[in-house]
């Protein structure tokens, strides 16, 4: 699983999902007689009977979906394309069947609380629900396979007929990251989001076959399912994240404001005037990230160099040598050891001759000690810190494998993801200086909003990307937005809010969600969003146990056992209550909580207002 799609189980973390779906009929295996294959009766015991059938079931076939899943991403062709999108079929027709079995004990008189959550958590248990026309699965899961492998293999090649001018996603990146030449950059990012003009045909038909499966599980529209797995009622979810981007969205303005006045001086009169930042000058794909830009924005030259990327090249850091060093962080927490397996069996760098999925993830094959990260990993600090954050999931997974079946997924998929980037807000000055990475760290207050100006161009920019894109998606699916408007709606949430523009035209022949790994591999996205606002919170309730002094900001939980061991208790417990009760158990609070973001970044959220102090921040079309 990966993250969290049903197809996909595999990307990140979801595999239950994935694993679910493969779920052969829940009765013939055990608690019931093969023969006649009869139903446990109706009653709380026979729910309970049930849901172990269903938990023994899900687990033995888990591994081999996962497998089709595993080389489906890491060889794509044809072959591996077909493997992979037959079994997600016969995955997602039992799981279906396995969910309208076991509506009859969902509500059966003294049913445990453990039997209700599981027969729950079954149903909201994949990304891509099933529609009941075999015709219809059968087109969904080829259209699926197709997204996931166009995506992967994606290459923008400057003349069609002359291979050696195409260039991966790997390339083009690397030019919006390592240079400010506006056309360079803008033929770059041109380039990739040509790559999905393919995608868009399939799109539209792939969201009304997803609302199908939807309705037939009793849902509106897939959205509706996918905002279902909160435990909280369905349609408060919507207005809890607006609330938790309402209490982000003034410090993000202030950060905007002050990047496009730096950008202004760069590129002088080829800013846009409404206040909005061009995507492809951002340093990243998707201005999801605009790490790179720090050079640019870094408030005092002077006080301390943050360069990674340099060391981690003269240091000779090899993808294993960078898992390694992620891995002893865990260990100095005292999680334990990863199995022999995972560093034979994961795929770290791109294979020079096939085509993969690059995007990173984090794999449990087995549940049972065979996991794996998927990565195509260059000595970079992005691509460093990221293994840090795939580690947190693969910890997750060994964390939960002790749950049963239906149990071992994340406290919400939120949580999933905010496992290893709390780790990462412990990768401080003082931290990369202890393993060698920097220099002498200076504890003075310019040396901080450095390091806070570093970190907020990766976390507090992402906030509004990770809260757009599920919005276009959630709109999809439930008409608001025609495919006749994909595109332009796409952008309307990207000006809105992220303050962020295309300097070239877009059309409705192109079809920019699909240049998005998870748009194409369909992989819900609020969860990142979530992650963003909860490693925060996190973090201060470890830092906390750690018994740090000091400013949040540069508190690392390095070496600390008391901070691992609660951390630990938390990623055992998995899915199996409600993830309010296991923040709270974590945090002392069931809410979760952006005060925690905006307190860590107080001290360049007071600078920032500063700064701009008499401009006018703000962007036209923001709302
Ligand atoms: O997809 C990821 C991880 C795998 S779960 C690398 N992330 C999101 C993205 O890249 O869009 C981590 C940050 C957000
Ligand atoms: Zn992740």
């Amino acid at each position: 699983m990966s993250e969290g799609n049903l197809v996909k189980i595999a990307s990140i973390s979801i595999a239950i999902l994935f694993a679910l779906g493969f779920a052969p009929s829940a009765f013939a295996a055990d608690n019931a007689d093969p023969k006649t294959d009869t139903a446990p009766p109706l009653s709380a015991a026979g729910a309970d009977a049930f849901v172990a059938a269903l938990n023994k079931q899900y687990k033995a076939d888990y591994p081999e979906a996962t497998a089709a899943q595993w080389i489906a991403e890491t060889y794509i062709n044809g072959d591996t394309q077909l493997l992979v999108s037959r079994s997600n079929e016969r995955s997602l027709s039992k799981l279906s069947a396995d969910v309208e079995k076991s509506k009859v004990y969902a509500n059966v008189p003294g049913i445990s609380a453990a039997s209700k959550r599981s027969i729950e958590l079954l149903k909201l248990s994949t990304a891509m629900p099933a529609p009941k026309d075999p015709a219809k699965l059968k087109e969904l899961t080829e259209i699926a396979s197709r997204l996931d492998g166009e995506y992967g293999a994606g290459k923008f090649c400057s003349d069609e007929k002359d291979p050696a001018t195409c260039r991966n996603l790997d390339d083009l990146s690397k030019v919006l990251a390592n240079n400010r030449d506006w056309d360079a950059d803008l033929a770059a990012w041109a380039g990739w989001h040509h790559t999905s003009r393919v995608m868009r045909k399939d799109y539209v038909r792939f969201a009304e076959l997803l609302n199908d499966g939807a309705h037939d599980l009793g849902y509106n529209n897939v959205g509706e399912l996918w905002r279902a797995g909160y435990d909280m009622p369905t349609a408060e979810f919507k207005p809890e994240t607006d609330r938790l981007w309402g209490q982000v969205r003034p410090l993000y303005e202030q950060l905007q404001c002050y990047a496009r006045g730096k950008l202004k001086t760069q590129y002088g009169d080829k800013m846009p005037k409404d206040g909005t930042i061009p995507a492809h000058v951002t340093g990243n794909m998707w201005a999801q990230n605009w790490a790179a830009l720090y050079p640019l924005l870094q408030p005092y030259k002077d006080a301390g160099s943050l360069d990674v990327d340099g060391t981690l090249v003269a240091q000779n850091y090899d993808a294993p040598k960078i898992v390694h060093r992620a891995e002893d962080f865990y260990h100095s927490i005292g999680f334990p050891a990863l199995p022999a397996s995972f560093y034979e069996k994961s795929q770290f760098t791109r294979p020079r001759d096939r085509d993969v999925v690059c995007h990173a993830s984090a794999w449990d094959l087995d549940q049972a000690g065979d996991v794996r990260i998927k990565m195509c990993i260059d000595p970079t600090e992005e691509n460093f810190r990221t293994v840090y954050h795939e580690m947190g999931h693969i910890y997750y997974f060994l964390a939960y494998n002790g749950q049963p079946e239906l149990f071992q997924n994340g406290a919400n998929d939120g949580f999933h993801e905010a496992i290893g980037d709390t780790i990462q807000l412990s990768l401080t000055p003082a931290y990369l200086h202890t393993i060698g990475l920097t220099g002498a760290v200076t504890q003075d207050k310019k040396a901080l909003l450095n390091a806070q100006m570093k970190l907020a161009l990766e976390k507090v920019v992402f906030l509004p990307f990770g809260k757009m894109i599920d919005e276009w998606r959630w709109g999809v699916f439930d008409g608001s937005i025609k495919p006749g408007d994909y595109n332009a709606a796409w952008w309307k949430l990207k000006q809105k809010y992220q303050g962020v523009s295309s300097s070239i035209p877009r059309s409705e022949e192109d079809f920019d969600p699909g240049a998005k790994y998870h748009v194409a591999s369909n992989t819900p996205y609020m969860r990142y969003f979530m992650a963003n606002i909860l490693q925060f919170q996190f973090q201060r309730a470890l830092c906390q146990t750690a018994g740090q002094k000091g400013a949040l900001a540069e508190c690392s939980i390095y070496g600390s056992k008391a901070a691992g061991d609660k951390y630990w208790a938390m990623l055992q417990k998995g899915a199996s209550q409600p993830w309010q009760k296991t923040l709270k158990e974590l945090t002392g609070t069931e809410q979760m909580d952006a005060s925690a973001i905006i307190d860590y970044f107080a001290p360049l959220y007071a600078w920032l207002k500063q700064q701009n102090k008499g401009v006018s921040c703000g962007w036209d079309g923001e709302g």
